[in-house]
């Protein structure tokens, strides 16, 4: 039996986070949870690449963008959509969700998903809270296992790698 599985080991791995502005009270913790969490995977600091995007709607357009020229071995994308305070929240949530699957299977560059859709302000600042619970932390540490399995695939490693 062949057993592939990525590591949460990220030394010398180059990762780019998208992060959008919109709601930016929540966006710059979720994008400081997945500095952290890369941190925490050994990811070297000068590794790690931080684009900025308007909303949440353009994250699609620029971790494909990052995946064509960046030379990253995966894409952390980070967002937050309020059902309350956002018109066209399920058109919107739809889109960006729809568009990082689109852009990972274009560019063959793993990407994740921290983008928060939730009803409330309250909902969405319980997830970016300090440590691993947050979701740009796991968004990060999923980029990390999804590149490192991406490896191992294409190296084929018959026992394949555990963390
Ligand atoms: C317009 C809009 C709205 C209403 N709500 C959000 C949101 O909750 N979260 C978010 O990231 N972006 C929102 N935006 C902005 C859109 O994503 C996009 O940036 C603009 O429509 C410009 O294309």
């Amino acid at each position: 039996m062949i057993h592939l599985e990525g590591m949460t080991n990220g030394r010398g791995l180059r990762i780019a986070i998208v992060v959008a502005k919109f709601n930016d009270f929540v966006t710059e913790r979720l994008q400081a949870g997945a500095i952290e969490g890369l941190k925490s995977a050994g990811v070297d600091d000068g590794d790690i690449c931080v684009i900025k995007v308007p909303g949440a709607f353009e994250i699609p357009f620029a971790a494909k963008e990052a995946a064509h020229r960046g030379g990253f071995a995966a894409v952390v994308c980070l967002g937050c959509l309020i059902r309350g305070a956002t018109a066209h929240f399920e058109y919107i949530a739809s889109a960006v969700s729809h568009g990082i699957v689109d852009a990972a299977a274009a560019t063959g560059v793993p990407m994740t998903f921290g983008v928060l859709t939730t009803n409330s302000v309250e909902e969405a600042l319980e997830r970016a809270g300090a440590g691993p619970a947050n979701k740009g932390w796991e968004a990060a540490i999923a980029a990390v296992e999804m590149a490192t399995l991406q490896k191992a695939l294409h190296d084929r490693k018959p026992d394949g790698v555990r963390v």
